[in-house]
């Protein structure tokens, strides 16, 4: 039992200097500084940014190929990309003919707003990246870390996949209360999941009464043109 505080830890197994508190504040202090530098950049360039979070695998980078097929003719679409590793998600933006930047954090599991400033100058230097009208950020793929850092978003956007489970807005609360859109995606997949679309609606909307929710399939197109129409109102303001 520690003396200092009480808990279970011996006296060495923990801190309880002051500092580390303060370093991680001003740590994030310089973030949204750092974030609303890159806004005044974003808005700059003519565009409205959203940040997207999900779990790996939900579907994020399928639904930019499918918003890009619809939207890229009529829409000026770049994006930036976070992963640990890899530009496999860069190929695939890039392979629908917008410019498009991939950040790799080497291992941290969130983008910061730093590295999205560099990205935004990289992304001008790209054909066609210096004038936009949407700018999606892919965030590296988790519930948890990426719903701490504004990186200088407009919106932020939370995707929960059906095969992943109807709980995620309890267990993930701030990835929800953080984000102004929550998309249930692969509805194509209901028939083999037991996901009850309106109870996980429910749940988000317990959480943060201010979400839109939408329910889509990139696959079927199902539930798309609701995503669209918000999209083009989004670009509209
Ligand atoms: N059935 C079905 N599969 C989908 C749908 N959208 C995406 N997928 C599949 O889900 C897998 C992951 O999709 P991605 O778009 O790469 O997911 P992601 O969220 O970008 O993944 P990370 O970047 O690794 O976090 C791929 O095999 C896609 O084909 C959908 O609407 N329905
Ligand atoms: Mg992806």
């Amino acid at each position: 039992m520690c003396d200092a505080c009480g808990c279970d830890l011996k006296p060495e197994e923990h801190s309880h200097d002051s500092r580390v508190v303060e370093v991680h504040q001003s740590l994030l202090a310089a973030n949204t500084a750092m974030a609303k530098k890159n806004r005044v950049h974003i808005e700059e360039m003519g565009a409205v940014a959203i940040n997207m979070i999900s779990s790996p695998g939900s579907g994020k980078t399928t639904l930019l190929e499918k918003t890009i097929e619809a939207l890229g003719g009529s829409l000026r679409i770049g994006v930036i990309e976070g992963d640990i590793e890899t530009d496999r998600d860069a190929e695939r933006i890039r392979a629908k003919g917008v410019p498009v930047i991939q950040l790799t954090t080497g291992g941290a599991c969130h983008l910061d707003a730093a590295q999205i400033h560099k990205g935004l100058h990289l992304l001008e230097k790209e054909e066609g990246g210096a004038q936009l009208d949407l700018l999606f950020i892919e965030n590296v793929g988790n519930l948890v870390c990426p719903a701490t850092f504004d990186l200088g978003e407009h919106h932020r956007l939370v995707l929960v996949s059906v095969p992943e489970g109807p709980d995620k807005p309890a267990k993930y609360p701030k990835a929800f209360h953080s984000s102004q859109v929550f998309i249930i995606s692969k509805t194509d997949l209901l028939p083999y999941f037991d996901f009850p679309v309106e109870e996980a609606k429910a749940e988000a909307l317990q959480l943060n009464p201010d979400l839109q929710v939408m329910a889509l399939s990139a696959t079927s197109g199902e539930g798309f043109e609701q995503w669209l129409d918000y999209l083009k109102e989004v670009c509209a303001h």
